[in-house]
């Protein structure tokens, strides 16, 4: 089990006694400084425990995934983003079935809706308090990453409309926009982000019958939109499908999970990198047990 301390090290004792058998530790200092051993090990066979000295948002996404996280949010670690930015980016890092353990070491109240809030457009739900005195906030990542906060799967379809600037087709990662106005009541009060499950074409002379995977952006993209959009665009990229565009065709999706909100990325290259493993992660929860079986069954 592999832990990521946003905290003091007074937890890493603890967190192996517990059978923790990699504690990754974030240190305020010099950002990028390199991972400091404190053990034999750094395979991730035996118990290790490994310094990263930066804020957490600084954490390279390698050294993840982590089954749990401790932050302090009184920890200088958490960084310049707060609360907010280190909670983002430990979603990011974090398994499925992981937990995150919220809580303040200068024993300030933890606000269990304000945490809420916080994570609302995260794929997160919130499974308790640390006590009646509101000393901590347990968060958990739902298994298979599956939409946190309303039932799931949410089967909509629409019409493949043009999007903005047809640009995801150059960027290697081709989208079919769905008509905003068709999934208007499946995707209301969804966070905007990346969400994944299955497609497959409702008619159309390209019909083959076939369901294939998808990832979903619902936003503004923002890295490229600055005036906020005239309006959110659904996105659907088919996985395993480099045939034609789909416009005037109608698009059944089923949306199983949700994997990050919609982020400003330091251009096209993080961009794509990140949709890359947006596509990996996808790909294995959905050719595993938990979402499988729905492929055909829907
Ligand atoms: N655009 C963003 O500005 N931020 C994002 O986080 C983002 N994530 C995306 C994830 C996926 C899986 C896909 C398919 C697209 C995403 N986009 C995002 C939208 C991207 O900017 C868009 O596809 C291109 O601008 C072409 O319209
Ligand atoms: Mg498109």
């Amino acid at each position: 089990m592999r832990v990521l301390n946003i905290s003091s090290s007074a937890a890493v004792d603890l967190l192996r006694e517990k059978g923790a058998l990699d504690v990754l530790s974030v240190v305020p200092g010099e950002d990028g400084a390199a991972v400091a051993p404190t053990s034999a090990s750094t395979l991730g066979n035996e118990a290790a425990a490994r310094s990263w000295v930066g804020d957490v948002e600084s954490v390279p996404p390698y050294m993840g995934p982590f089954s749990v996280a401790v932050v302090d949010r009184d920890w200088d670690g958490v960084g310049g983003g707060g609360l907010r930015g280190a909670l983002v980016k430990a979603s990011l890092m974090m398994r499925p079935g992981g937990h995150v353990l919220v809580y303040s070491s200068r024993g300030s109240l933890i606000d269990r809706d304000a945490v809420a809030t916080v994570v609302r457009d995260l794929c997160f739900e919130v499974v308790g308090d640390g006590g009646a005195d509101g000393g901590a906030v347990l968060l958990r990542v739902p298994d298979g990453f599956a939409v946190p906060n309303v039932p799931s799967p949410i089967k909509m379809s629409g019409e493949v409309v043009a999007g903005y600037g047809r640009g995801s087709r150059k960027l290697g990662v081709p989208t079919a926009n769905l008509r905003p106005d068709d999934v208007a009541s499946e995707t209301d009060g969804l966070p905007l982000g990346v969400y994944f499950g299955f497609v497959r074409l409702e008619s159309g002379s390209g019909n083959d019958g076939v369901v294939r995977k998808m990832v979903m952006n619902i936003g503004r993209r923002p890295t490229f939109v600055t005036d906020n959009g005239p309006e959110e665009s659904i996105e659907v990229h088919v996985m395993d499908y480099d045939g034609g565009d789909f416009y005037g065709e109608r698009l059944a999706v089923l949306v199983v999970g949700f994997l990050r909100p919609e982020m400003k990325f330091d251009g096209l290259d993080a961009l794509l990198n990140r949709i890359q493993t947006d596509i990996g992660m996808a790909r294995s929860q959905l050719d595993g047990d938990r979402w499988k079986s729905l492929q055909d069954d829907w």
